[in-house]
Order: structure tokens, then sequence, then C-alpha cells
């Protein structure tokens, strides 16, 4: 018999009560407070409870690309659940339900992770959106099983369900008739109740299948108004206005714009001051958080004399400075992008640790973030007093901070990786020791100090320009960093020959990466170029090549070019 239809109408049937109850849950959670969405919150939890073993995948999740195709993972595999659903509610409408608890249960969970969150708020989006998607489901199943059975009575035995329908109609026409007649008019009943229940078979299946393409169009239908819906109201509690609102950061002391030698003037090579929306973006949040700078706080607690909590406007109040710092992940492989270099204002987190009087034995700074699921990051308190840059930062290339880069504040630490100091979102800084605590990705793998590593990369010639250069004069350029110490050299080789100096731009400050080009003269063919850099403090940046795991990339940028 042909089972196929069952299947096709039972999955659909399951799959749209599931998207029914995912889409009333997400319309309640924009509306609700203190809960935000419901597919995020699982989807931070997936990462949060990734096995160690997965920890390199995890990481990668970071990479912002990766974030779509999770939440599209997620919802995908809750409408293949709900499909799987629909084919235990055929056989008993109360494990189906049953099914849609587990799921809201778990969904709550997730939603109650968030430190932000609350449970109760959490139950009351998600029960809902459960009973709606339960009596959407029972319905649903209901009509795809009527809407089967009929046409599986039909492509199977028109016979057996004629002689049925024989005696039905026969009951409904209200004919009494004696055994002995029946059995006469047994021959003759049987062609004209075949050809009648046959229409009639028609007629209801027809009925039946229409019934649940009707049901199963609205379900869909409200699905997809409460998903887009939920979507518009995510937008509007965004922190835009927030933001719009609050006055750019005046600083008491300007930076001095570059000076006209910092920047090369070369095609293709990256932007001195790299413009925000190109800003590299890594972060474990899956959805941006919306911090309203209203109703923030920033405290400072822990080991400290004078706990502080400043509002945003105090935190303004301070006199705020303008600095030049280049920040990396620590997953930047060698060449990669995961690097920026921005003018950010900022309080200096040495202003703040003194008003709040650091006490000895206070070896870790720990920022946290008001960001779900606890992003943490520690580094040596040190670092906030050894000379180097170290901001509280509010401002990024004289905007307010965008939301994307940690509205309202962030740190930034100059020389160490992002995932021990820019804790972005801020809303704590801890002073604890350096035992006492492990920042985020440090159980995960990753080393617990970590300054970034002298590195150098060439953009120029670019990617596409590459397999196709033409002979003759060809800028080979780039840029170089040692945050905190500052490049001195960069040096070009050709093809494993010997080391030519390149001409480096103007420093922007020891802070910053720095800009430098090799006028080459290219021969046709098969070349490979190669660059490195050496720092102020003498080290040239070693050719062994070292992952990213767990505390930086190393080895030389090397492409290879073709000329003709
Ligand atoms: N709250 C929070 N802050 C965070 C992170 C995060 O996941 N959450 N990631 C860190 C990492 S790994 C890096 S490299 C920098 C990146 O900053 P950017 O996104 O502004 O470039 O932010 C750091 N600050
Ligand atoms: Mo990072």
């Amino acid at each position: 018999m042909d089972r196929s239809p069952s299947r096709w109408r039972l999955q659909v049937a399951g799959a749209l009560s599931a998207a029914l109850a995912l889409g009333i849950a997400e319309l309640l959670a924009s509306v609700v407070p203190r809960v935000s969405s419901v597919v995020v919150a699982v989807g931070a939890g997936v990462i949060d409870l990734a096995p160690p073993r997965f920890k390199d995948a995890a990481i990668s999740l970071l990479g912002t690309a990766d974030k779509p195709a999770l939440i599209l993972g997620i919802v995908v595999l809750t409408l293949v659940f709900g499909a799987g659903l629909a084919r235990l509610s055929a056989r008993s409408a109360s494990l189906g339900t049953l099914g849609l608890i587990v799921f809201g249960a778990l969904g709550v969970a997730a939603a109650a992770r968030d430190p932000r969150g609350s449970a109760i708020a959490a139950v009351a989006v998600i029960a809902p959106a459960v009973a709606v998607g339960a009596v959407a489901l029972i319905r649903l199943v209901r009509r795809a099983l009527e809407a089967d059975a009929e046409r599986a009575s039909v492509v199977e035995g028109q016979r057996a369900s004629a002689e049925a329908e024989g005696e039905r109609a026969s009951v409904v026409e209200g004919e009494r008739a004696s055994a002995a007649a029946e059995g006469e008019r047994a021959s003759a009943a049987d062609d004209t109740a075949r050809e009648s229940a046959s229409r009639l078979s028609a007629r209801t299946e027809s009925t039946d299948r229409r019934a649940f393409l009707r049901l199963a169009v609205s379900v869909a239908a409200v699905a997809a108004v409460s998903a887009a819906g939920s979507r518009i109201s995510f937008e509007r509690r965004t922190v835009a206005a927030s933001r719009a609102a609050v006055p750019l950061p005046s600083p008491a002391q300007p930076a001095a714009p570059p000076p006209e030698g910092a920047s090369l003037d070369v095609q293709g090579i990256s932007n001195l001051v790299t413009p925000n929306d190109d800003f590299y973006r890594i972060d474990t949040a899956l959805a941006t958080p919306q911090v309203d700078a209203g109703d923030w706080q920033l405290r400072v607690t822990g080991m400290v004399d004078n706990p502080l909590a400043l509002t945003y406007d105090e935190l303004l109040a301070m006199p705020q400075v303008e600095r030049y710092v280049t920040i990396a992940c620590v997953s930047n492989e060698v060449g990669g992008n995961l690097i920026g270099n921005a003018l950010w204002t900022g309080v200096p987190l040495r202003e703040l640790l003194e008003r709040a009087g650091v006490q000895q034995g206070a070896t870790q700074i720990v920022g946290r973030s008001t960001d779900g699921f606890g992003f943490t990051a520690g580094f040596p308190t040190e670092a906030a007093f050894d000379g180097r840059e170290a901001l509280v930062a509010v401002g990024m290339n004289g905007e307010p901070l965008p939301p994307a880069h940690g509205y309202p504040a962030r740190l930034v630490v100059a020389g160490l990786y992002g995932y021990v100091s820019a804790t972005k979102w801020l809303r704590e800084i801890e002073l604890t020791t350096w035992e006492g605590f492990d920042g985020y990705w440090v159980p995960k793998g990753w080393a617990k100090e970590a300054p970034i590593k002298t590195q150098s990369r060439i953009d120029v010639p670019g990617r596409r320009q590459r397999s196709a250069l033409t002979a003759g004069p060809q800028a080979i350029a780039g840029v170089a960093w040692a945050p905190n110490v500052g490049i001195v050299k960069v040096e070009v080789r050709i093809d494993r020959g010997l080391w030519a100096e390149a001409r480096l731009a103007e420093s922007l400050a020891k802070d910053t990466w720095r800009q430098w080009v090799y006028e080459w003269d290219a021969p046709p063919g098969e070349h490979e170029l190669q660059v490195r850099a050496t720092d102020s403090t003498g080290y040239t940046q070693t050719e062994e090549r070292a992952a990213p795991a767990p505390d930086g990339a190393t080895g030389y940028h090397t492409v290879q070019v073709s000329v003709s």
C-alpha cells in the first residue's frame, strides 16, 4: 500500500506545529521583558555545553559567519523534531503533547541560563507557545490521518469499501430489508454501492485533503507572521535609540590626527585606522547584546578598598583620553584579518583602579560582560599600571561604541589578545588573585596569559591579483604589529633568497600596527613572497609555524604569485 502520503502529511503536520510553537515563542520573547530570543538562547547553550573535544568547532563558531548557520541549524532541527513528534502523536495525542512539553522545557532551561534573564519570564513565553503548538499538532495530525485514511481506502480496496459503504448506505437510507431479500439484491447492490462509494470516497478524500491543506496553510501563515513579527519587534528593542541619545565622548586629551607619513599611498594596503564597519568582530554572543546605557552601571569589585558603581554619565564625566590601539584575536591565522586598529576614547583603567584602591595581592583583573552566558576575561593587574594603553573605552573612531563592539563600554588593553582582555558590554571589573579565577576561554584550552605575538601580513598584491601580476615594478606592502612594543623593521624575501628591508611608514603609536612597502621588480614566473617583522625589543618573529591554539599563530606570511 502507498504509505508515502501518510508520512508526508504527518511530517508536514509536525514540522508546522513546531514552527508555530517556535514562532509564537519568539514573538512573545520579543515583547516580554527579561527574555531574549529562545533560538539564540538554545544556540548559546549548544556552544557552552559543547564537550571539550569539540572545542575547535566551538571556537570556529566564534567566527561571525558561523552564527547564522547555527541559528538555521537550530530552526531546522526543531522542524525535524516536530516531524518526528507527529508520528508519535499519530499513535497517541498525549505522547505528542508530552514531546512538545519536553522540547519546551529545554527551551526554558536554555533561556534561564541567561544571567539577565528570568526563568519565570521564560516559562511565560514558552508555555503558551507549547500549548498553541500542541493544539495545532493534534488537529493537524487528525486531519492528516483523515485525509490519508480516505486516500488509502480508495487506493487499496475499492471492493472492501464498497461493501462497507453499501451497508452504511442502506442504513443511512433506512432500508429495512429481510435477510433473504438482501441476499437476492446483493449482486445488484454490489455494483451500485461500489460506484456510489467510490464517488463518496473521492469526495470525502478531496474534502479531507482540502481541510488538511487549509489548516496547514493557516498554521504556516501564523508561524511565518509570528516569526517575522518577532524579528521586527526584536529590532525595535535595539539600543540604537539609546546610543543615538548619548553624547559623543569628549576627550580631555584629543589624539593628534595620524602624521602624514603614517599612511602609505599604496592601492590595497590596510587602512591605517580601520573603519568601524570593517572592523573584525569576534564574540560568543549569537545576537548582539542590546545594553541600554541609561540603566547600565559599571562596577569595580573584589579586592579593592572602595568598590565603585558608576553610571554611564558618571563614567563620561571622568577625564577621557583618546588612544590609537591595534587589537587582535588569538584565533587570527598568519595572514588573517582578525585584527584592526581604532582610535579608542575612554577612561584609563588606571584612573578607575586608583579610585577604587587596589589591594595587595590582587594580581588579576577580570572583566565581566553583561551579555548572557557569562563571557569573562582576565589579565595581570600589572597591565593597568605598566604604562601601556589600557582603557575602559566608550568611543571608537569618534563615535559611541557600536553595539557589536561593546556599547556602552568595553576594555581595550594594548598588547593582549582580545579573549584575555577586551571584554565588550562590560559590566564589572573584579580584582582577584591570578590563581583565583580563569576567564571564559581558559578552561577550554586557551592560554591564561596571552600577549599578542609580533606579526606581519602581506596585503598587496591582494588575493585576486596574485595569480595575474605583470612583470616589472610591483609594490609588496602590508602591515606589521607588535602592540605595546612597536615595530622597528620589516623584511621581505622572494623565493627564499636574502631578506631585504622594506620601507616603513611613520609610526602612529607603539600600540598600533605599522604599514610597510617593498618595491619589487617582478620577473616573469612563479614566485613566493614572505615577510617578517622585528619589534623594538630586537625580537624578530619566528619562522616556526604554530596554529592559533593555545596562544596565537606564528610563522611567516607566505604568498605565491604568478607573474607574466
Ligand atoms: N562580552 C564579550 N567580550 C568579548 C568577547 C566575547 O565573546 N564576549 N570576545 C573577545 C575576543 S575573543 C576578541 S578577539 C575581542 C574582539 O573585539 P571586536 O569584536 O570589537 O573586534 O573581543 C573580546 N571581547
Ligand atoms: Mo579573540
